[in-house]
């Protein structure tokens, strides 16, 4: 096993109530480290892969090959957005500093960002993501979906913020009502990790 399932870093329940502890265990220690084994064995015999952190095999996807370029794609990806996501979450933390700026300067307000925001994650169709994201050529903020585990730096974005728009992160609490989901991850956004995220990101 050369990928290994990080820990979450805290409790089950510490985003009650707006995530729940059964979710928060189910995700964790049920879907990311299924994305974990998966990618591993994508990646048995192929030594040369093993090595290169998950960011560089998602930012360079057109050079696995090709037998195997779904399965890293999918499983690779999904352990990225997951590693990522973990450390997104927490509750009371407030939008403050550089990213508090960066987010007044592209979006004119907390409230436009947070309304196109909810709207990208509402309007992705199936299984997906929406992200905040540095775009390193317009040096500036954007928010995009994306489907199933495809991450930004595919793409040449750096994601800074994300939010799991599959069913398997909201439904056991929301069922069908994936806004109300969505309202309420704005109590749980680590505002502090989505800055560090933009520094480095800059
Ligand atoms: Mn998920």
């Amino acid at each position: 096993m050369v990928y290994t399932l990080p820990e979450l870093g805290y409790d089950y329940d510490s985003l009650e109530p707006y995530i729940d502890a059964k979710t928060m265990k189910i995700h964790h220690d049920g879907h990311h480290a299924a994305y974990v084994k998966k990618l591993n064995d994508a990646l048995a015999g192929h030594e040369e892969l093993q090595d290169k952190p998950v960011e560089e095999l998602i930012r360079n996807l057109n050079s696995v090959s090709e037998e195997i370029r779904n399965a890293v794609r999918n499983n690779g990806g999904g352990h990225l957005n997951h590693s990522m996501f973990w450390l997104m979450l927490k509750k009371n933390v407030k939008l403050s500093g550089e990213i508090a700026n960066a987010i007044k300067k592209d979006f004119g307000n907390y409230d436009s960002f947070r309304e196109q925001f909810k709207k990208a994650a509402l309007g992705q169709f199936g299984s997906g993501w929406a992200w905040l994201v540095f775009n390193p050529a317009a040096k500036k903020l954007e928010i995009i979906p994306t489907a199933n585990q495809d991450n930004p730096l595919t793409t040449g974005k750096v994601p800074i913020l994300g939010i799991d728009v599959w069913e398997h992160a909201y439904y056991l609490k929301y069922q069908n009502k994936r806004d109300e989901y969505i309202d309420n991850f704005f109590n749980v956004i680590n505002w502090k990790q989505v800055e560090k995220n933009l520094l480095r990101a800059r």
